[in-house]
């Protein structure tokens, strides 16, 4: 039996150092070492054997068993590498090629935009303001001088949280917290996110904006166009003109609406202005004495202007864009064109 044992070795690791693949090889482990195997059998034949060699021959087999297992695994390991040998040859790395770039993200158009805004009032002198996106009836409208009847208010155009809460529609609640917190001089922007009922090509529930202020002694309505003069010039090129035309805003008296000629046609009159040659840009006007009454300026000894624009509408005109929702679709092709 001894005999037979030593020979089962020799053979089964004769077949193992001969096999040239990984599912051969388990066969063969199979075969031998298997719970059925060829030497695992072996043990059941132990009952002919005289009882006191049987502990001996028991190690013995055991030996064999471990000494086979090893030289599976050892071809194992061999027949993988070889594998990945015979894959890789033939595969010539040009180590002096440049690396593969990695995709570089950019800003969003708005971002874009809204940063550029900014950028152009800071340069003048302006800080930044914010606050925040849920409101209370009397930031977002009482002390605006919007009055309880007024169309605003409704449910149709504001998204209310609860009685007393909205989520901000325009970014002059900020203004307002601005100026009961520090006394004149104020120059301040406020950009961030506004939410209005409000959804088709120009119109989004969620959109942006910025609005300005400045409160001292001695503002006038000239401040207020050189001001937003500089910004035209700025945003759209020294080309474009700009004009004031009369308006209404319940927190400005008086109100003006701001327009610019055609980005489209040069002021000719085409589709994109109904013919006349002129787009609307913004709102703005000499704040209303009732609003400065709400923050506790005193009217008689401070004047200001305001002023707000939606950023979507900024850039429409600037890159010519003609659907709102391009700009919630989060498509690269459009988004990598800014
Ligand atoms: C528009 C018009 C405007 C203001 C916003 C303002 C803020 C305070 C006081 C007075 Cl705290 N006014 N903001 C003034 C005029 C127009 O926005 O069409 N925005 C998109």
């Amino acid at each position: 039996m001894k005999e037979r044992l030593e020979s089962l070795k020799e053979e089964a690791e004769a077949l193992v150092n001969k096999v040239s693949d990984e599912q051969g090889l388990l066969s063969i482990k199979a075969r031998y070492l298997g719970k059925k195997g060829e030497i695992t059998s072996i043990l059941k034949e132990m009952g002919s054997l005289q009882p006191l060699e049987r502990p001996a021959f028991g190690q013995l087999v055991n030996l064999v068993k471990d000494s086979l297992e090893k030289a599976v695994e050892e071809r194992l390991i061999f027949l993988r590498k070889r594998v990945t040998e015979e894959a890789l040859k033939g595969e010539k790395v040009d180590v002096t090629l440049p690396g593969r770039r990695m995709p570089v993200g950019k800003r969003h158009p708005l971002t874009q935009v809204m940063d550029d805004v900014v950028g152009i009032f800071t340069r003048i002198g302006y800080s930044v303001a914010d606050g925040p996106e849920i409101e209370t009836d009397y930031y977002n409208f009482e002390a605006l001088n919007i009055p309880k009847d007024h169309p605003a208010r409704d449910m149709q155009d504001t998204f209310y949280i609860s009685e007393e809460k909205v989520l901000r529609t325009h970014t002059s609640p900020v203004q307002i917290r601005t100026m009961e917190r520090q006394a004149p001089p104020v120059r301040i922007i406020a950009p961030g996110s506004v939410y209005r009922c409000d959804s088709d090509v120009t119109h989004s529930p969620m959109f942006h904006q910025v609005e300005g202020l400045m409160v001292d002694k001695g503002i006038s309505f000239g401040d207020l166009k050189g001001t937003l003069k500089i910004f035209v010039r700025e945003m759209f090129g020294e080309d474009i003109s700009i004009r004031f035309r009369p308006s209404f805003f319940p927190f400005t008296e008086p109100s003006a609406e701001v327009d610019i000629q055609c980005v489209m046609c040069k002021g000719k009159g085409c589709r994109v202005c109904s013919g006349s040659g002129w787009l609307e840009i913004m709102g703005c006007g000499m704040v209303d004495p009732a609003v400065l009454g709400f923050v506790n300026y005193d009217p008689e000894l401070y004047t200001g202007f305001a002023f707000g624009m939606g950023i979507e509408r900024i850039a429409m005109l600037k890159y010519k864009i003609n659907d709102i929702r391009l700009f919630f679709e989060n498509d690269v092709r459009f988004l990598n064109q800014f």
